[in-house]
């Protein structure tokens, strides 16, 4: 039986960062690399911080399903690229323009800004190469699928395509819930449909399985970004390693602009209880996963 104490699932989230950051770190080589400093600052954009989120949700996915371990792993290192990518590219000036970010100079300050597009360009392309490398999976079929979900989160149907909507938000006058909930669901919420699905396509569990684990990443990525709303609202800089209320700075809706923050809190808080709800047929088994998804909503960072 899984253990449900909070202590548990900060240690597994513990392990998840430990285990991620090595595989990254033994593949991030700069000893050899065609060339070093651009290793150099893929390795400044992706290791040593970060709360390993998406990972986590990987590998708890995995072992629901009994996939294996170190696929798991490979799986959770190549999201993670691609967040860290995200993060990068939407740091430099031409996009939020932000000199901060998980507590340290950006990539782009810390190096250039042609370095930091070619480390955000490696970080993206080299989760391709970790998802479909045989070590991931021995089934090739198996792998193409994996790399497929990855496409599809992280392109024009997920992730740059709500990043593309972002944009286009801060021209509008105005934005309602539908809408943000759709741009949301693209930007953060396909990275999070894909760490929660990779491990039934690692298990090969079938499609109810993909889709349960779907519904609960929609209702949890939803979630994440409503707690990310309040904390931009009300944290600062110091305590979030970021920039703070830089959407009301751009102009843009938020969910607290359209719910409140009392509205926006509960709405996270439903959110949650829907996402526990889609995993009740696995009784204490998703214990873990229950407890992650309350920490996405009372995390302070
Ligand atoms: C530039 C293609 C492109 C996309 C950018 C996701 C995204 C799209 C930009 C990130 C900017 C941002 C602050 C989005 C809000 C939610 C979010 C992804 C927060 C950061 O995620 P955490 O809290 O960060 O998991 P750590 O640092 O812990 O990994």
């Amino acid at each position: 039986m899984q253990q449900s104490t909070a202590s548990g699932f900060e240690a597994r989230l513990k392990q998840t960062a430990d285990e991620v950051e090595a595989f990254l770190s033994d593949l991030f080589e700069t000893k050899g690399a065609a060339a070093p400093n651009l290793i150099e600052a893929m390795r400044y954009s992706s290791l040593g911080q970060g709360k390993r989120l998406r990972p986590f949700f990987v590998i708890e996915t995995a072992k629901l399903y009994g996939a294996n371990h170190q696929s798991a792993v490979r799986a959770a290192a190549a999201i993670e690229c691609i967040h860290c990518y995200s993060l990068v590219h939407d740091d430099l000036p031409a996009m939020d323009d932000d000199d901060l970010r998980r507590g340290k100079p950006t990539t782009h300050i810390a190096f250039s800004e042609a370095t930091a597009i070619l480390a955000g360009d490696g970080l993206l392309t080299v989760a391709f190469e970790i998802a479909a490398h045989p070590d991931t999976h021995a089934n090739g079929s198996v792998r193409a699928d994996l790399v497929h979900a990855l496409s599809m989160a992280a392109g024009k149907d997920g992730m740059v395509g709500g990043q593309m909507l972002d944009l286009a938000a801060e021209e509008k006058e105005s934005s309602d819930l539908d809408e943000i909930v759709t741009l949301q669901g693209l930007k953060t919420g396909a990275l999070f449909r894909f760490s929660c699905e990779a491990g039934a396509i690692l298990a090969e569990a079938g499609t109810e399985a993909r889709t349960t684990m779907r519904k609960f990443a929609e209702h949890i990525g939803l979630a994440f970004q409503i707690a990310d709303d309040l904390l931009d609202a009300e944290s600062t800089a110091e305590q979030l390693g970021k920039r703070t209320q830089k959407d009301a700075t751009a102009g843009k809706a938020t969910f607290i602009d359209l719910l409140g923050l009392e509205g926006a809190r509960t709405r996270a808080n439903t959110l949650v209880s829907e996402a526990c709800s889609a995993l009740e047929s696995f009784g204490e088994n998703a214990a873990t996963l229950k407890e992650a998804a309350r920490f996405l909503v009372e995390r302070k960072k």
